[in-house]
């Protein structure tokens, strides 16, 4: 019987609905029972089967189990999105309260570190940072030096020249000193001066002590009455500053062409004590003899305040020039058994500092 046929429908559609676990499988059941070709369809589609005074009942219980069906599937619906939105919230829960994992957080460069720190040093003692041209005319990085051109004392400073044409300046070279700086600075005529040029040099040398790329830093002091006793006290108070109390420092005669008396400087080694030999007697493996070399420093020459115009019977300065590289590594102790490994940006050795 076709209404026996209908409620065996109802039931089975109660049931698969009933027991349905995804929207999907609920979207077919619901094309499965009442869609176009659907099974409700099918059987309505059998009503002229039935006598006539049953038509109208068969149509109306037809009607019910429709709506009813269609309540159970939007039942079911609500259901199972909401179970899936419930396990969204759990696999993608944030605990605010579980530990972070840290970032990598990286730190300066030991260059970095030293540049800041000396600029710190000096700027205590009124000396101000100035820049200047790292790629300069010969007469800053010589000429006006008291190094006229072909003067054998350049061939010390290993000097790359640009390819760039010339003026009445001479050629462009790579800055093989910071000393370029004092004719920019002596030019300006604001006195007194107290500059503190820090700046990369480039010199044709590539060894285990020499870098093709170094950073220096310069000091000018330019007034009246400057005389070697301020060079002195800059040099002791520097050397405590940045190597702490207990080492000391000597001044070496040199030559210079611009600077007249010229000195090397020396710090005593912190790891022998300045003896020169370690506690069980061996020759001590980071200086020579208890001593090791910061870089130049003398009274200017009045020939470098002359041709930048500017009177040695008024003025007399004071100037030195020492590499950032070497203070670095002495400063820690450490025996760098090439000083090229501090650019080669090998993070288990920058770490360390
Ligand atoms: C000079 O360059 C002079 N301009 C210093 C100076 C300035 C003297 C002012 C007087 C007055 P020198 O060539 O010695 O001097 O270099 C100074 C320091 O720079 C050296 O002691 C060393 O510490 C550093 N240095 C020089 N060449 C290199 C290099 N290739 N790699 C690393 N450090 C270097």
């Amino acid at each position: 019987m076709l209404t026996d046929t209908l409620e065996a429908l109802r039931t089975d559609l109660e049931r698969a609905i009933g027991t349905v676990e995804s929207l999907d499988a609920l979207a077919e059941v619901e094309t499965k029972f009442l869609g176009r070709k659907g099974e409700l369809t099918n059987i309505l589609r059998q009503l002229g089967e039935l006598p006539v005074e049953e038509r109208k009942a068969f149509g109306q219980r037809s009607n019910e189990i429709k709506v009813e069906a269609e309540a159970w599937i939007a039942a079911a619906r609500e259901r199972l999105e909401r179970a899936v939105r419930s396990a969204i919230g759990e696999t993608e829960r944030v605990d605010v309260t579980e530990p972070g994992t840290h970032p990598t957080e990286g730190h300066l460069h030991i260059m970095t570190q030293t540049i800041r720190e000396i600029t710190q040093i000096f700027e205590r003692i009124g000396f101000y940072r100035t820049r200047y041209p790292e790629i300069d005319w010969d007469w800053y990085a010589f000429e006006s030096l008291n190094m006229p051109s072909d003067h054998p004392a350049r061939d010390n400073w290993e000097t790359f020249f640009m390819d760039a044409g010339e003026s009445k300046l001479g050629k462009m070279v790579l800055t093989p000193h910071t000393s370029n700086a004092q004719g920019h600075e002596l030019e300006r005529k604001q006195f007194p001066i107290r500059m503190l040029n820090i700046a990369k040099c480039y010199r044709r040398q590539s060894d285990t002590t020499h870098a093709p790329m170094f950073h220096q830093f310069e000091g000018l002091y330019v007034d009246r009455d400057v005389n070697l006793t301020h060079l002195t006290g800059i040099v002791k108070y520097f050397v405590e500053s940045f190597f702490g109390k207990t080492r000391t420092f000597r001044l070496r005669p040199h030559h210079f062409r611009f600077t007249e008396p010229s000195f090397e400087v020396d710090v005593s080694c912190g790891i022998c004590n300045a003896t020169g030999l370690t506690a069980d007697g061996q020759k001590c493996r980071v200086c020579k003899r208890g001593w090791l070399e910061i870089g130049g420093c003398g009274m200017t020459h009045p020939n470098v305040l002359k041709s930048c115009n500017v009177d040695p019977d008024i003025y007399t300065g004071l100037a030195f020039g020492w590499g950032i590289e070497r203070i670095a590594m002495m400063k820690d102790g450490i025996n760098l058994a090439d000083i090229r490994t501090l650019y080669e940006n090998d993070l288990r050795f920058l770490k360390q500092f």
